[in-house]
This record gives C-alpha cells, sequence and structure tokens, in this order.
C-alpha cells in the first residue's frame, strides 16, 4: 500500500484522466492552469469479503484516514462509507459497495466468478484502486449485468479505480456559485446529469452537486470490443455549519442521482 497520500492520488489521477479525457480538459476550463483542489473521489466495489468496501477502505485508512459517514441506496442496492484525512485539503473518500446477494442467482453466480479471478497479492499492492478489472467478461455478460444494475455492469467492464474526481468549488478562484461552473462547462459543450435536475443538493443540506456524464471509452471484452461509459466529474460547493464550520459529510438524496451519471445517454 502506498505511503505518501499526495502520491496516491497522483497516481489515481493519472489512471482516471485516461478514462476521463473530458476531465483533464474541465480541470483546465475551471482552474486555468492553477491547481485544483479535489473535494472528493469515488470507488465502486462489490460487498464480497475478499473485495468489499473495507478492503478498498485499508488503501485509506494506512494512510490516516478515518471512517465518518454511512449511507444507504434501499432502491440500488448499495451501501457505502464516506471516509475523511486529518488534512481538510486532501480528498475526502467515498467508497461504496453492490449488496450482491439481494440479486438474481446469474448475478451473484457472475459476479463470484470475477472475484476468484482477483489475485490475494493485487489486493494489497500500492496499485489496487487505479488497477482497473482483474477478470475476463464478455459482451452478453455485461449486458445481463445491465438489465439488473447499472452499477454491477459499470464495476464488471471498468474495474478498480476513481469512478470520479470532484473540483472543489469552495477552492476555485474564479467561481463562486455551481450555476456558474455548470454555465461554463455548458457553454463549452459538456454534458452535465440532470437527473434530479442539474444541480443536487442545496444550501440548506449544506452541499451543491453536479457533474458530467461519464466519457465513453472503449472497453476490451472478450468477444470484441465497445465503446461504453467510464468515468465523470463531479463539483461540489459546501456550506458551513451553524458552528461555522463547514459541513464535510454527503447527501444521501444527492448522491442517489450522481451514481446515475455513468449511465449510457
Ligand atoms: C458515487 C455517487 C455518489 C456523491 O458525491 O454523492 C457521490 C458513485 O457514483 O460511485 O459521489
Ligand atoms: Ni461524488
Amino acid at each position: 500500500m502506498h505511503t505518501d497520500v499526495n502520491v496516491l492520488f497522483s497516481e489515481m489521477w493519472q489512471d482516471y484522466i485516461k478514462m476521463t479525457p473530458s476531465a483533464a480538459k474541465i480541470h483546465q476550463l475551471l482552474g486555468k492552469g492553477a491547481p485544483i483542489i479535489n473535494d472528493h473521489i469515488a470507488l465502486r466495489t462489490f460487498n464480497i469479503a475478499k473485495v468489499n468496501l473495507e478492503v478498498l477502505a485499508k488503501h485509506f485508512t494506512s494512510l490516516g484516514y478515518v471512517a465518518c459517514g454511512d449511507y444507504q441506496f434501499e432502491q440500488k442496492k448499495l451501501v457505502a462509507k464516506h471516509f475523511e484525512h486529518p488534512d481538510p485539503t486532501q480528498p475526502k473518500v467515498f467508497i461504496s459497495e453492490l449488496l450482491v446477494e439481494e440479486f438474481s442467482p446469474q448475478l451473484q453466480q457472475t459476479v463470484k466468478g470475477f472475484i476468484d479471478q482477483v489475485e490475494e497479492s493485487a489486493l494489497v499492492a500500492d496499485n489496487f484502486i487505479y488497477s482497473g478489472r482483474h477478470w475476463q467478461v464478455d459482451k452478453a455478460t455485461y449486458q445481463a449485468l445491465l438489465a439488473e444494475s447499472e452499477y454491477a455492469a459499470w464495476v464488471a467492464a471498468i474495474g478498480y479505480r476513481a469512478n470520479h474526481f470532484t473540483v472543489s468549488i469552495n477552492h476555485l478562484p474564479e467561481f463562486e456559485r455551481i450555476e456558474d461552473v455548470n454555465q461554463t462547462l455548458k457553454d463549452a459543450g459538456f454534458v452535465l446529469n440532470s437527473s434530479g435536475g442539474e444541480i443536487k443538493g442545496s444550501p440548506e443540506v449544506l452541499l451543491e452537486q453536479s457533474s458530467t456524464m461519464a466519457d465513453k471509452v472503449v472497453v476490451n471484452f472478450t468477444d470484441g470490443d465497445a465503446e461504453i461509459p467510464s468515468c465523470f466529474y463531479e463539483f461540489a460547493r459546501r456550506y458551513p455549519m451553524d458552528n461555522g464550520q463547514i459541513y464535510t459529510g454527503f447527501v444521501a438524496a444527492s448522491a442517489d442521482k450522481i451514481f446515475e451519471s455513468t449511465n449510457a445517454m
């Protein structure tokens, strides 16, 4: 596992922009070349013990991250936790896991088959959380997963890597309002996730979020290549609580819609 949190995130970012060329362009558009503070990154997995949320979390808790919030997504059959670093300028980490046992026997069997192929040594390697897919999958299996759970299909095809990075609007010198960030993105031709409205949340819940729809990448299936949604970029503005401290949690109702940024358009 990594010993330097900055190295970890810079490696993850390099992997992420290969999957998400839009993010590199947007980074330039919003930051004008200056560094951008990431509000958070997110990872996805299955709740099978070998690769579950806790296994991914170890790559962060070993660097000082602490578990802070629990979230449930009943319809999508997911749970999630978020982790924070003592240094508030380090990104928060949002990790979710699919409740595999709540799906069909076919999906359960497919997913178990994937996880059996993951080498034990890969799980603790420095790069596990940006190592991608550790199994083979064909197009029919991808489609069958997609019919039950978009999330399951995404993890099956894309594997272990940052599902998104998130720009902290609070730290952008040239922007204050999320509306202005969104308009700048749309003017430049980027497509935003409009599920539940372009802006998820509000000042009242202390968090406003928006995101692009995921880029598309060519993925290798055992029976040929296909272009599918990869990763997206998110934008978050946080508000202070009554005690003056900035809210650092997530909002489940908003997150529920952010997950849909990897839906096919
Ligand atoms: C995570 C979606 C939730 C947020 O900021 O609320 C989220 C995902 O798509 O994996 O990132
Ligand atoms: Ni997010």
